[in-house]
């Protein structure tokens, strides 16, 4: 079955959907934006596991451009799949790694049977990508790549996020 696309202007926290995708950074360890907003909300059985994942499987943090999943803890959603978007470069093309970013979080998304996932728009706030680039990156690459998914859902903090979107897809 083709995976729908779906655009909703929202608090990706709130959404019941089987994962969430949490734009974090290399650390695992939390941060502001969607990152701060997913560990307020699910509570610290983020953070427990993301330690522990820093203790195991990545010692040097998360590569820019991966993606590791954990509990959602007190999330509506069942599991958080935390991936690290490329700080914006004016002087390098860094879209690889946000491409990256959608493949390896869907693959993740395969792995734990995930059918519905919410998106952000990975890299668009503190990270500094130009929004109408970080959309048309994201619309195309969940668009381009094959997955289980029904739906992949991006959830978009604001009216000039939402419109980016509406103009990518
Ligand atoms: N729900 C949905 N979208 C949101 C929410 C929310 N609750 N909060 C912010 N956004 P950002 P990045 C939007 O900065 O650019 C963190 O400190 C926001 O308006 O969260 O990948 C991490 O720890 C923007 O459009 O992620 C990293 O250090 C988009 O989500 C760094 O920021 C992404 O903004 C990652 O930066």
């Amino acid at each position: 079955m083709p995976t729908t696309i779906t655009l909703v202007r929202a608090d990706i926290t709130t959404q019941q959907v089987d994962a969430v995708v949490n734009a974090a950074n290399s650390s695992l360890l939390g941060g502001g934006g969607v990152d701060g907003a997913i560990h307020r909300a699910g509570g610290p059985a983020i953070l427990e596991a993301c330690r522990r994942l820093r203790d195991t499987a990545y010692p040097g943090g998360l590569p820019t451009g991966g993606a590791v999943a954990t509990a959602a803890g007190l999330l509506p959603a069942r599991h958080v799949i935390h991936v690290v978007g490329p700080v914006y470069r004016r002087d390098e093309d860094r879209s690889a790694l946000l491409r990256s970013c959608y493949v390896e979080a869907l693959r993740v998304a395969d792995e734990l049977e995930a059918r519905t996932v919410a998106f952000p728009a990975v890299s668009a706030g503190a990270y500094g990508w130009p929004l109408a680039d970080a959309a048309r990156i994201a619309v195309t690459t969940v668009h381009e790549t094959a997955s289980s998914l029904t739906e992949a859902r991006f959830v978009l903090f604001d009216d000039r996020a939402l419109r980016a979107f509406e103009s990518a897809h």
